[in-house]
Order: C-alpha cells, then sequence, then structure tokens
C-alpha cells in the first residue's frame, strides 16, 4: 500500500494520534474549537443552529477515530463482507443517535448548559436525512445501526440525493410538496473526491474474436457519467464498530473530452452536459409501493449499482485471491428489486473484463446475491421495457437475454411436459412492447429470497413466485420477519421509559438483547412500576399535545384516547377506512343523549403522512381528513369528545415523538397487502395499544404479546379474492352504517360533496378494491371494544405494559443475526480493545 507512512516515521505519527473527549469540559473545549475555527464564528455570533455544529462536529471526531480503526480492522483481517444495496436509507437525524451510541449524551448535556444550550433546542437544530419513502428505507436504517451494533462487517450502498423526500405542507386542507434540500451543511458526509467510478450509458455492442478465437462482447460509445463516494459513519450502540454508509454523487465525467470543449468555446453545452449528469442523483422517486417505469429511474438504479458494484470488486482484487473465492468474501443483499441490475452488471464485469467463461461466472454471481421481497402488489412490481432497455444498456440486455436463454432451456428440461411454464416464468413478458421481469430476475440470480414477514413469506411462495418454488425447490424461499431498532425507537424516543427498564431490569443490556424485557412481566403488579409506566406515557401525550398546539393552534385533552395512524397515504393502507369510521363516530356523538355523552371516552383521532405527489385518490383522502377536522374540531356539540388532527410533514424525528405518545395505533390493511409495517412495532414497544387487521407482521406480534392485548379486526388474506369477485358478480350490499356516512359526506357535511366523490363511487360503484364496506362494521364494533376497554385503565395498563415484555422477538438485531445465519453466511468481527 504505496499511501501509507514508512515504518520508522510512524512513531512520529502516534504521538499526535487524537484522543477522545471525556469529560463536560474536554466536550466544550472540541465544540468551541470547532464553532470557532471550522465555523469562524465566535460567542458572539453562536446561535443554535452553531451550538448544534460545534457539537455534532465534537462528536463527529470521535466517531471518525474508531471509523478508521474499524475499517483497518475489516481490511486486515479480511473475513467476509455484507454490502446491503438500497436505493433509500431513512436515516432520520444522527446526533442523537451518535451520542446514545457513543454513551457520551450526559457529558454534552452538562457542557452545553455550561455553555446556556438546551441539549433538546440543539437535537432539533438538525435536518432529517430523509433518503427514503418510507417502510422500506427505514428498514434499511435500521438494519445499518443492527449491523454496526453487532459488529458485522457491512457496507450500504445508495444514491446521494440532493432532494430527499420533499417536505409536506397542509395548505387549505390540501397536500402542497416543497423540495428537501438537506445539503447546505451536513456534517456526517466525507466527500471521498478520489474515489470515483465511470459508469457508461447508451451506446451500442460489437462482437469480436480474440486471439483464442473466443467471441468478446465491448460496449462502446455512448456517454460516461461519474459516481463520486460520500461516506457516511455507522456507529453500533455500545461497541466500537463503526461502518460505513456510501452513498454515490453523480457528476459529468472529467477527462479530456470535457477540455476539448472547453477549449473549442462549447462552454455553454459542456456546463449543459454536467448539469444533466449531476440530474441522476438530484432527486429521490416520492414513491412508496409503486414503480412507473421513468427513464431517469432506471438511469438511477444501473448508475449506483455499477459504481457499487465496481467497488465492491475493485476491493476484492485488492486481496489477490481467485475469482471462485468472490462468495466466501462478499454477501451482497438487494434490498427489494431496485438493485437488480447488479446482477447482470456482475455478470458483464466477469465475462467481458475479467474473461470469465460464462458458466463459472453465473456460478459466482447466482451465490453471491440474496433478494428481499417487500411487497404482491403488482402496481409495485418493477418491469422495464425492452426498448428502453436496449436503448440505456444494450449490452446488459444481452445478457439478460443469455441469463434467460439459460434459465429456460433449464426449466424444459425438468418441466418438459408443461408447455405454459415456460411462458410464465420467462423474465422477458412478451406483451408490447416486451417487458423485462426484474423480480423474476432477481430470484433467478440470488441464491436466498425472503419476505418479510410470516404470512407475506407465505404469499409469495404461493402466489407471486409458486412457478419458481417448483422450479427450484422450497429450500431457496425463506422468511425473515422484519424489526427496528430499539436504540432509536426506544431509548431515545422515550428515554424515560428506556431509564424505567433500565432500572428493573438492573441495566441496559435489553438494548442490546431484547428478549431481556420479558423481565418486566415481574413487575405488571408492581404498584410503583405501574404507576411510573403510566405517568410517562401521559408525560409523551403532553408533549404531543403541546406539539400540536404549537403547530397547528389546536387543544387537544392529554387525557383523551389518542389514536393515531401514520405512515404512507395508500389505498390499500386505508386511512379512508378510518376517516369514515371517525365521521360514524362524529354521526353517533351528534344523535347522543347528555348521559351516553358522559360515558365516552374523549378521541383524538391523528393522522399523518404524505401522498405520492401524483396520487389523486391518496390526496383526496388527505383532503377528506381536513375537512372533517374543520367541522368536527368547531362544533360545539361534540367538544372535547372528539377532535381530528392531520400532522404536517410526518417524517422520522417526528415519529420520535408520536410513537411514544398513542393509546391505540391503526394498522388496518387489507389482509395480504401490507407486506410487514414496522411502526405497529415501534407504538407497541412504547406502551401503545394497536388495533389492525390480521396482516403481515401483526400477525405474529398477536402471537408474541397474546390475542387479549391486541384489538384485531377484519377479513382474512384467504378469503380476499373470493370476496373481489363477489363484489363484481355476486349480490353487493354497501354495508348500512357506511351509506350514512356516505350520505352525509354527499350532503355537504365536509365540504363540497364533488370532492369526494371518486373515493365514495370506488367502494359504491367500481368493486370496492379494498374491501372497505366489507371491513367497516367489524372495524366499528372494534373501536367501541376499545372505548371499553379504555374506560377499565387499570386492564389496560396491565395490557400495555405486557406487550412491551413480550415485544424482544422484533429487534432489528435479530434480523441481521438471522440474515447472517441463513443468508449472508457472515460471522461479526469482535473489535479489539488495544489496535
Ligand atoms: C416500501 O416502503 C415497502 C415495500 C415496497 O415494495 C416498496 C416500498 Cl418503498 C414497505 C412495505 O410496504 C412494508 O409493509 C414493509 O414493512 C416495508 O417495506 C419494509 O419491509
Amino acid at each position: 500500500v504505496e499511501a501509507s507512512i514508512p515504518e520508522p516515521q510512524r512513531a512520529a505519527w502516534k504521538k499526535f494520534t487524537p484522543k477522545p473527549f471525556e469529560t463536560a469540559e474536554e466536550f466544550n473545549a472540541e465544540a468551541v474549537r470547532h464553532i470557532e475555527t471550522t465555523l469562524a464564528r465566535s460567542m458572539y455570533n453562536c446561535d443554535e443552529g452553531a451550538a448544534y455544529a460545534g457539537t455534532a462536529l465534537a462528536f463527529r471526531d470521535r466517531l471518525v477515530l474508531d471509523w478508521n480503526k474499524t475499517q483497518q480492522a475489516q481490511t486486515f483481517t479480511d473475513q467476509k463482507r455484507v454490502y446491503y444495496l438500497s436505493l433509500e436509507f431513512l436515516m432520520g437525524r444522527a446526533l442523537d443517535n451518535a451520542m446514545l451510541n457513543i454513551g457520551k449524551k450526559d457529558v454534552a448535556v452538562k457542557g452545553l448548559s455550561d455553555l446556556g444550550f438546551r441539549m433538546e433546542d440543539i437535537i432539533s437544530q438538525e435536518h432529517d436525512a430523509a433518503l427514503g419513502n418510507g417502510g422500506l428505507g427505514r428498514l434499511a436504517a435500521c438494519f445499518l445501526d443492527s449491523m454496526a451494533s453487532l459488529n458485522y462487517p457491512a457496507w450500504g450502498y445508495g444514491l446521494r440525493y440532493r432532494y430527499g423526500i420533499f417536505k409536506q405542507e397542509i395548505i387549505d386542507g390540501y397536500q402542497v410538496e416543497v423540495p428537501d434540500y438537506w445539503l447546505d451543511f451536513n456534517p456526517w458526509e466525507f466527500a471521498r473526491h478520489d474515489i470515483t467510478v465511470d459508469v457508461q450509458f447508451y451506446g451500442h455492442v460489437s462482437k469480436y474474436q480474440d486471439d483464442d478465437g473466443k467471441n468478446v462482447s465491448v460496449w462502446e460509445g455512448g456517454e460516461i457519467v461519474q459516481a463520486c463516494a460520500y461516506d457516511v459513519p455507522i456507529a453500533g450502540y455500545g461497541t466500537s464498530t463503526v461502518n460505513n454508509l456510501r452513498l454515490w454523487g453523480s457528476k459529468a465525467a472529467s477527462g479530456e473530452f470535457d477540455f476539448q470543449k472547453f477549449n473549442s468555446g462549447e462552454y455553454e453545452s459542456s456546463v449543459a452536459d454536467q448539469q444533466r449528469a449531476e440530474t441522476i442523483s438530484a432527486v429521490l422517486y416520492p414513491n412508496d409501493n409503486l414503480e412507473r417505469g421513468k427513464e431517469l429511474r432506471l438511469k438511477q438504479q444501473y448508475f449506483w449499482c455499477a459504481a457499487s458494484l465496481f467497488d465492491i470488486v475493485r476491493r476484492f482484487k485488492k486481496t489477490q485471491r481467485p475469482w471462485k473465492d468472490f462468495p466466501n468474501q462478499v454477501a451482497i443483499q438487494l434490498n427489494d428489486t431496485h438493485p437488480t441490475m447488479a446482477i447482470p452488471e456482475l455478470q458483464r464485469i466477469l465475462i467481458d473484463q475479467e474473461g470469465l467463461d460464462w458458466d463459472e461466472a453465473w456460478s459466482i454471481v447466482s451465490k453471491t446475491f440474496g433478494y428481499t421481497n417487500h411487497t404482491v402488489l403488482p402496481e409495485a412490481l418493477e418491469k422495464w421495457s425492452v426498448p428502453l432497455f436496449q436503448h440505456l444498456l444494450p449490452r446488459h440486455l444481452q445478457i439478460i437475454y443469455d441469463i434467460n436463454l439459460n434459465f429456460l432451456q433449464f426449466v424444459e428440461r425438468n418441466f418438459p411436459k408443461e408447455r405454459d411454464i415456460l411462458n410464465r416464468v420467462s423474465i422477458i413478458e412478451e406483451s408490447n412492447p416486451k417487458m423485462v421481469r426484474m423480480a423474476y430476475l432477481a430470484v433467478i440470480g440470488s441464491h436466498k429470497v425472503n419476505g418479510v414477514a410470516e404470512l407475506h413469506s407465505d404469499l409469495i411462495k404461493t402466489t407471486i413466485f409458486k412457478d419458481f418454488v417448483k422450479i427450484y425447490g422450497p429450500d431457496k424461499f425463506t422468511n425473515v420477519t422484519n424489526g427496528i431498532t430499539p436504540r432509536r425507537w426506544l431509548h431515545q424516543a422515550n428515554p424515560r421509559l428506556s431509564e424505567l427498564i433500565a432500572s428493573k431490569l438492573g441495566g441496559y443490556d435489553f438494548l442490546k438483547d431484547l428478549t431481556l424485557l420479558h423481565k418486566l412481566e415481574a413487575y405488571v403488579d408492581d404498584k410503583d412500576f405501574r404507576k411510573e409506566f403510566q405517568e410517562i406515557k401521559y408525560a409523551n401525550k403532553v408533549r404531543l399535545a403541546k406539539y400540536i398546539k404549537d403547530t397547528l393552534g389546536v387543544s387537544v385533552n392529554p387525557s383523551a384516547l389518542f389514536d393515531v395512524q401514520v405512515k404512507r397515504i395508500h389505498e390499500y393502507k386505508r386511512q379512508q377506512l378510518n376517516i369514515f369510521g371517525v365521521i360514524h363516530r362524529y354521526l353517533a356523538i351528534k344523535a347522543m343523549s347528555p348521559e351516553e355523552k358522559k360515558k365516552l371516552a374523549p378521541r383524538v383521532s391523528i393522522f399523518g403522512g404524505k401522498a405520492a405527489p401524483g396520487y389523486w385518490m391518496a390526496k383526496t383522502v388527505i383532503h377528506l381528513v381536513n375537512q372533517v377536522g374543520k367541522v368536527v374540531n368547531n362544533d360545539k356539540d361534540v367538544g372535547d369528545l372528539l377532535k381530528v388532527i392531520y400532522l404536517e410533514d410526518y417524517n422520522v424525528s417526528k415519529a420520535e415523538i408520536i410513537c411514544p405518545a398513542s393509546d391505540i395505533s391503526e394498522h388496518i390493511s387489507t389482509a395480504g397487502t401490507e407486506a410487514s409495517g414496522t411502526s405497529n412495532m415501534k407504538f407497541v414497544i412504547n406502551g401503545g395499544l394497536i388495533i389492525g387487521t390480521c396482516d403481515g407482521a401483526n400477525i405474529e406480534i398477536t402471537r408474541e404479546i397474546g390475542e387479549n392485548n391486541i384489538f384485531l379486526f377484519g377479513n382474512l388474506a384467504e378469503d380476499v379474492e373470493e370476496l373481489r369477485h363477489s363484489h363484481m358478480y355476486g349480490t353487493y350490499t354497501l354495508d348500512p352504517s357506511l351509506a350514512a356516512v356516505f350520505d352525509s359526506i354527499q350532503s355537504g357535511t365536509f365540504g363540497d360533496a364533488g370532492s369526494f366523490s371518486a373515493l365514495v363511487n370506488g367502494i359504491v360503484d367500481h368493486g370496492d378494491y379494498y374491501l372497505v364496506s366489507d371491513d367497516f362494521a367489524s372495524y366499528c364494533k372494534t373501536q367501541e371494544l376499545i372505548d371499553e376497554a379504555y374506560r377499565n385503565q387499570d386492564e389496560w395498563l396491565t395490557k400495555a405494559i405486557t406487550s412491551v415484555a413480550r415485544m424482544g422477538f422484533f429487534s432489528s438485531d435479530r434480523c441481521i443475526d438471522e440474515y447472517a445465519e441463513m443468508i449472508w453466511n457472515t460471522e461479526p468481527l469482535v473489535p479489539s480493545k488495544d489496535e
């Protein structure tokens, strides 16, 4: 390694190895130095933003020292690494997490207060890193936290979007999207201007014969875009492991080509080229569970896969091992089909550039990849048109055709009597235009395929991948139920609850082994514990009530039942079912006598979430919720009994305030549509109960916490198909209470009825695809059970405590150990104390 300091000079270096701060004084010395020198500010212009920057930089210094050591150790031991390829990493804020993972937050709290700042104000200065849409991106972020905390040598690879998910404003009850420019000050990334990869697009393929008479394909022409690495340190909790998240930014390729343009006076067109190149990593596509087949999206996918694969292969080649060792050194996990291009790209590198023959290369490729499926919704399954592929990535299309040919020949040999099967499993759909089915390519190119909750993993085996189970056998398909990191979602979001748990369990070990929570069951009857638990929930509700007052000007009663549904707005998630239920409740309250009203528990219905900008039905739901809020919140007959709140711009840092403050949260997707859901876990671990359908991880949550501790309702996944069928051909009657709700909407109670007609008609006239009417009675009945249960605060508290104690299974640490064992075949690298 040419760049290292020669042995005789290393002593001189080691004398100056920076020393991490330990005390509040030492912390302040670092923070003030950064504010004065790195930021060039003084005590006369140090606002909260500057104090945040100084704090972040002081912690960053600590992180970087361990980061360097971790990367060196991983290189020296040279064991298998995991590469987690994800187009989305929904990280949220980094500072609080870094302080807690390093374990020096108390020191910084003291230091900052000596300088006249409150930690909460400083933390809230940070912009969320919102490089994701929802569950899939947040799962990737939880997995990074777990991989570092468990000391797995693991890298994340993603795109450095200049604009993350848009900021949502609610104006006159409508969603308005505002760009999220988040990079003006980001202390958590390191631009590695020396680490670049040239990525090719367009062009054509020529065939030659080499000296040995072997056919070689050469991909020529087209254009080059440069990928530049930006590295983000990922600290583990209570360990010195700091892993790397590498995000690629796009730039125009530097080189003679450009200079020629400048010199020949084509300055403007050269600038235009540059901007076009930068467009690739400019913006995150804001769709959750929808793929729209846009060329720029395919460009993003290939750009990121090509840069990441080049980087991984470069690192492997430094070890000088033979190619057959590649799958023993490298595990690549594909987060959904978005990175599927990595499969043909690795095959291309091995055959076109490294000269391996096809079979040798394919054996390496198919041992390297694992693929996680996150959805069965047809509109979310990626397909790219063959003409677009041919234009943008001609060599990859050839390789995909060859992969397909080999695969179909294999299928034909094994199922000679089945004629249709070849058509059904072909990577190429014979439509007009032809389409490349990315999920099939991902299955064929991976050694394991997993779903994200038990029901979902069963469903993919019986629906979208049924034929592949027959072809490969059932062992290729497995389940890894999702989880969440207890560091962010318990310790950071709910410090008082975490502290209470630690006081009973004798320390914070449960944050590393969440199954230890079961010991809390011993305290379910402990008076003091119960009182404290309840007080914490109340305090968290007061905090949310204050937030609602500050942002929306609406007063809500913290003693009311807080009923929360926060997630992306999507028909399958059925926020419409929730708001129709709220209207049903409103109509009931209007008809109640004063005595009846006295018996009713006051409720606050809280909604939050973004709609994809082009998703009109979802936007209509947002509008309806806001209109209902306007009417209900100002109705004197209702008073405190019902409030309807729409929280603007739901994101990770807001989830950290919301999740600890719910009494009930709603996870009410049409059965069989929500692959897992992960916020359900966040709410329960914070002492909230849930109302849910038998879908996704709700089923395993029920298994763990017990049926008595969850409010389940609605039709089962196995019955959905037949119900839909009966809507179209059978006698279909709208649920009568729902009909009453629709009457009130259509009579203009919530403003112009015409605005909501598409929403209502979808259910009344157009088949009610998501079975809102079928589940409505059961939903309302269950909400009444919740009212009743909430009246018995003692029993409610017992349910909440018992549930928390039984949530140990849902740590993302458990997920990562399962992936490591079943899919990656990797071991942790225990960090040494001395080096
Ligand atoms: C996404 O967030 C999910 C699936 C998908 O195909 C695309 C996106 Cl952007 C979600 C699932 O909807 C959710 O059920 C699951 O919990 C989450 O991925 C993580 O697995």
